[in-house]
């Protein structure tokens, strides 16, 4: 995957660039990222790549020109199959459907804004989609930037190491979120919860396999009821969940 970000601020992505899983996706070549600043587009003396907002109003946008050239420059090298994305407040909020979409591309660009935006003819002439993070601003679009490519390079193969565990992941595969997990020492000293669930320490993979599933159900019902609300349970799904349901409410000391 080929991705081009346009931003008045790629220092900000050397956090992603230099850790964890995007960084080892550009070493192993899965993944290549090239920034494009709007300052080094501009033919202004003082590289002014803002402007006042016509019509009046406070603050300023992000000049046509230098986005124009910068977009021009970072499509010079993709072929054809080119998404461009405008990361806004007011795009299609990401779920998993879009990035399943998106994942279609072998090339991205991404286009920052800054202040009070972008110059709107840059979204009528350029943008295949304004995309969100969510229902929220934040001062500029690289850290929603970062969030995208995050989550696309995730979905891309060989990028994780056991295939499976992009699937596992809350809300991938079957809608439901994770169930809980452990991890030594079996027992923590002066905690009231303080044991691994026995189940887990049984060896009996069917039984664990059953028990994770419950959970899932259970734990996305008390944390995620809009999401547990869409969810079609199969018959052996909805026997779990009652014993879930019915085991919690008997704890909690509710009548049905
Ligand atoms: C995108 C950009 C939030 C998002 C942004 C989002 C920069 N904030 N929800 N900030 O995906 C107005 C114009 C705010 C630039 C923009």
């Amino acid at each position: 995957m080929w991705i081009n970000v346009i931003s008045l601020f790629p220092e900000m992505f050397k956090t992603i660039l230099d850790y964890g899983l995007i960084n080892k996706s550009i070493k192993k070549k899965l993944l290549n990222i090239n920034f494009f600043n709007p300052r080094d587009f501009t033919d202004h003396k003082n590289r002014k790549v803002d402007d006042y907002i016509y019509g009046g109003g406070d603050g300023v946008i992000l000049k046509a020109e230098p986005l124009i050239k910068s977009i021009y420059r970072a499509k010079l090298k993709m072929k054809n199959n080119v998404k461009l994305i405008y990361l806004s407040p007011q795009g299609k909020k990401i779920n998993i459907s879009l990035i399943k979409k998106l994942m279609l591309y072998k090339n991205i660009i991404l286009i920052c804004g800054r202040y009070k935006g972008i110059d709107e003819r840059i979204i009528n002439n350029f943008v295949d989609e304004e995309i969100s993070i969510g229902d929220y601003i934040v001062s500029g679009g690289e850290l929603p930037a970062m969030v995208l490519i995050d989550i696309l390079v995730r979905q891309i193969p060989g990028v994780l190491n056991k295939i499976s565990s992009g699937n596992t992941d809350s809300f991938f595969n079957n809608g439901l979120l994770d169930s809980p997990n452990y991890t030594r020492p079996q027992k923590l000293k002066n905690l009231l919860q303080n044991k691994v669930p026995s189940v887990l320490l049984s060896g009996d993979h069917k039984k664990i396999k059953t028990w994770k599933l419950k959970q899932s159900l259970g734990i996305t019902w008390l944390k995620r009821p809009d999401l547990f609300k869409k969810k079609k349970l199969t018959q052996k799904e909805e026997i779990l969940f009652n014993e879930f349901k019915n085991s919690y409410l008997k704890k909690n000391n509710f009548l049905e």
